[in-house]
Order: structure tokens, then sequence, then C-alpha cells
């Protein structure tokens, strides 16, 4: 074979070259003659013409365009399928200044991802909306899509597609175009040049309409895929031309004029709605000492038992403290006597993950909790364990271990109810440096019967007392080490 150069131009929005393949890496892995490359050039174009490369987030989906993320040299990020709509509401809220993209296949939307594109959608997420619509699955392999039309045939479906079984094509468009709050919904084809350029002006209009403010906006764009429909690159434009587009015209179904949209609901940040002081506003600076470690505590119990209330308490005291928290819940169906667990993460720093694997405390309100969750405590931990004593035959933990009998001092107070509070006095005691005040006053803003209020701040006491008068037998020395210095 004779030796070839290739020579090409291309957006700079693209990356120059695409490490997708180790060879060929001017190449992109789509078929020859499939419309995902066109739809990708028209909206690098775009892009790269408004200078808005350095704001672009482009959300990839599940599909043939899973891997979009070789190619667009802006932020990425892969979506689960379906999940796009709601990837890129976040990216936007998140970060409002960005320019989302929002890519799906006609799979990934119309069928998975149904629920979130309605809604991104109806909530008029100000995000730009890239619908290819090829009306087959196409990277599965071929199977129907709710765009495939009557009569045709596909893996799934190999008969053709009867609207008794398998219903009617879907019209993602005219069915976005029936919600109040899209700005803008067009549908566009590739089938010829004039249409390619239309879809061209349809691309940078949803673009443009984001750079500007205004909300959610659609492009649906009709797409060979010469693979599947087992045809050439030619003949796949020309079907789409002869039997799509009876089915799906194009046209321009919403156009809004840009208006500027007020939120009816005013905004109000957590910290005002907790009423907690913004630090930087009183000219503070955070209270919370250089050289904070993050405390990771996990608590597991029986539902009925406290578990979450004790770490939502404890992730309050952290905010009140001036530190970054977090609380994260899992409890079973049942509403009572089910497992229930959360993690709580203080830290000085923001909180990447609220996920916790390895706790510095583990307050096991059961055995049952003890026995799962006590490997994940590592030899500098330390477990706060409801009980009088360890269960018989209990492996040597790793970490320090302190049976406070929460149950019984919560008894002797009136209410096994309160045993949470009497494990949060046995932690707050060991720590040392989350003061027991603060606890006081999380549980005044929470509790609003003062009998119960009062046992609660009694059982605190209680706990805070028991670790005192242990203090001298089995102090878990680490955990004071590192929480002494929790200002
Ligand atoms: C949760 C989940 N379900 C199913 C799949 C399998 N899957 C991968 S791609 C795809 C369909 C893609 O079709 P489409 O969105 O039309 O994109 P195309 O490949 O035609 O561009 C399916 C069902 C998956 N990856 N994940
Ligand atoms: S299978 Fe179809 S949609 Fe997928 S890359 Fe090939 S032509 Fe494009």
């Amino acid at each position: 074979m004779d030796e070839y150069t290739v020579i090409e131009s291309k957006s700079p929005v693209f990356y120059r070259k695409y490490e997708r393949k180790s060879e060929l890496q001017h190449q992109t892995h789509y078929c020859p003659g499939c419309g995902h490359g066109v739809v990708h050039k028209l909206i690098a174009e775009a892009i790269a013409d408004m200078g808005l490369q350095d704001r672009t987030i482009f959300v990839s989906p599940v599909g043939c365009s899973v891997f979009a993320y070789y190619y667009f040299d802006t932020g990425n990020v892969q979506a689960a399928h379906g999940r796009a709509p709601a990837v890129a509401t976040a990216l936007k809220r998140a970060n409002p200044q960005s320019i989302v993209i929002d890519y799906q296949g006609d799979g990934d939307m119309a069928a998975i991802g149904t629920a979130e594109i309605i809604h991104a959608a109806n909530r008029g997420e100000k995000i730009s909306v890239f619908f290819v619509n090829n009306a087959i699955y196409g990277m599965t392999g071929g199977q129907m899509a709710p765009t495939t039309l009557v009569g045709q045939t596909s893996t799934t479906s190999p008969w053709g597609r009867r609207p008794t079984n398998e219903g009617y094509p879907l019209h993602m468009a005219e069915l976005l175009a029936t919600l109040e709050a899209p700005v803008y919904v067009e549908r566009a084809a590739l089938n010829d040049t004039k249409n390619v350029m239309k879809a061209r002006k349809a691309v940078r209009k949803a673009i443009e309409l984001q750079r500007d403010g205004a909300g959610f906006s659609c492009v649906e764009i009709l797409s060979p895929c010469p693979t599947i429909w087992k045809m050439t690159p030619q003949e796949s434009r020309k079907w789409i031309e002869e039997k799509m587009l009876a089915i799906f015209p194009l046209r321009v179904y919403r156009d809004r004029k840009l208006e500027p949209i007020s939120d009816r609901v005013p905004q109000t940040s957590v910290k005002q709605l907790l009423k907690l002081e913004d630090e930087a506003e009183r000219g503070q600076t955070s209270r919370v000492r250089a050289g904070f470690p993050e405390l990771l505590v996990n608590i597991a119990g029986f539902g009925g038992q406290g578990v979450l209330l004790l770490g939502q308490i404890l992730a309050e005291m952290g905010m009140r403290e001036g530190c970054e928290v977090s609380w994260l819940p899992s409890y079973g169906p049942e509403m009572r006597s089910g497992s229930a667990h959360c993690h709580v993460c203080l830290s000085k720093n923001r909180v990447g993950s609220p996920l916790i694997e390895h706790p510095d405390v583990l307050i096991a309100m059961n055995e049952i909790s003890l026995h799962k969750f006590a490997k994940q405590v590592g030899t500098g931990g330390t477990i706060l364990y409801n009980g009088e004593k360890l269960p018989d035959q209990f492996p040597a933990p790793q970490g320090h271990i302190l049976c406070i009998p929460a149950a019984e001092i919560a008894d002797k107070l009136g209410s096994t109810k309160v045993a949470n509070m009497v494990m949060l006095g046995g932690l707050l005691e060991l720590a040392g440096t989350l003061p027991k005040e603060t606890a006081f006053s999380v549980l005044t803003a929470k509790v609003r019967n003062a009998k119960l209020l009062e046992l609660d701040r009694q059982a605190i006491e209680a706990g805070m007392e028991y670790v005192r008068d242990q203090m001298d037998a089995a102090i878990p020395k680490t955990l004071l080490e590192q929480t002494r210095s929790f200002a």
C-alpha cells in the first residue's frame, strides 16, 4: 500500500491527538458515516467561535458517544446511562458560569433517562442538550429504541416495530415542547448539506442562549447510523430523508424570547436557615484551629436507638464550632428495629466524601453493629460500645475499645431512650475538645419537650462522668491525643 499523509484541520476545542487508540490518534472511534462525529464538530466549532472552551463542561452519555471525553478538550464528566441531565444539572448549579453541554443518544435519553430529561427540562435547567436520534441502540448492537420507526427491524423487533406490541416512536422534541420551562427546542437532521447547516445554526443558538443566561434548550438531531442500519453512508442519509423526516418533522418547536427569569422563591442559604452567622461577615477567621484533624465517626445500632439523631447532633455541633461537616445516614425500610447507621465527618477542610471507610471512632449501640463494623476501625481508632463488657469471644479489636453501659445508665435516669446521649457524653469526654455547652445548645434548639431536654442533659453529663471514672483504667490514648488539638 502507498504511504499516505494525513492532512487535517480541526477545531481547537478538540484534542490534538485522540488517545483512545494507541495508533490512528487522528481518528475517532465512530464508524464511517456516523452522525456523532458531525454533531461533535458542530458543537466544537460553536464553542470555539464563541470563545467558551475554558468554561465548557461536556457531559457524555452511555452509548456510542460514551468516549466523547477523548475528543473534547473541555471539562468532561461521563454520566451513567440516562443520567446526563441530572449530572448536567448539578454541574450547572454548582458552577453557574460554566457552559454545560448535555449530549445524549436516543436510547440514553428517551428510554432509561426519560425521567431525568423531562424533569431537567421542566425545571428549566440552564443547560444545552444535544439529542442524537438515530432510531436505534447503536453501541449495543441494534436493539429497538423508543425512537425506532413503525415497521423498522431491530434485533429486538426482528418482525419490525408494531405499535400494538412495542408502541409508537417517541417524539422527544414535541414532548419537551409541551413543558412550560424550555426556552428553545428544535429538531434538525444530518441528511444533506442544507440540513447540516441548519443543524449548525441550531447548535449555535442553543449554546448562545446558555451563554446569555437563558434556560433549558434542546436540539434533537436526526443522525445516520450506517453500521446498524446496514447501509452505506449515502444510503443512510437517504433513509433519514425518506423515512425519518415524515415521522420526525424538522421544526422549531419552542423559541422563547430571552427574558430575565426571576426566581419566585427567595433563595436562603443553609447558614441563614440554621441561623448560623457567617464567620467572615463577623470579621472573624475560622474558629477551627490550624492543625485541626478530621474526626470521622461511624455510629451504628438499631432503628429507634437514636443513632441518626446522635449523628445529627454531632454534625451540628461541628457546624457551630466552625467545622466543615457531613452526616450520611443509612437505614433499612423498617421504622423500628431495623439496622441504622450514619457517618459523620468533622473537618477543618471541605469534606470530599461523606462516606467513611475507616472511622476514628465507632459508636456501636448494639452487639450486631460491633461485630459488623469493628473491623473497619484501624489501629489508631477507638470503639465505644454500648455494653458493660465485650461479648464473649469477641476478637481483640485493632484499636482501643471502651465499654459504656449506656442503656443501663439511661434506664437509671428514667428512659432507655437517652442511651444515645450517654454515648455522646462519653465521646465528648474522650475528645475533650467539643464542649458540652455546644451539645446543650444544639439540643435546646432541637428538643421541644422540656422534660426530655433535661433528661438529655443529664444523660450527657452521666456519660462524661462514666468515662472520666474509667480514665485510669482503659484510656484510649490515641483518641485523646488526636482530639485534644481539636479546638
Ligand atoms: C444501566 C445500563 N443499562 C444498559 C446499558 C447498556 N447500554 C449501553 S449503550 C445502550 C444504548 C445506547 O443507545 P443510544 O443511546 O441510542 O446511543 P447510540 O449508541 O445509538 O449512540 C445500552 C442499552 C448500560 N450501559 N447501562
Ligand atoms: S454503531 Fe452507529 S451510532 Fe455507533 S458509531 Fe457506528 S454508526 Fe455511529
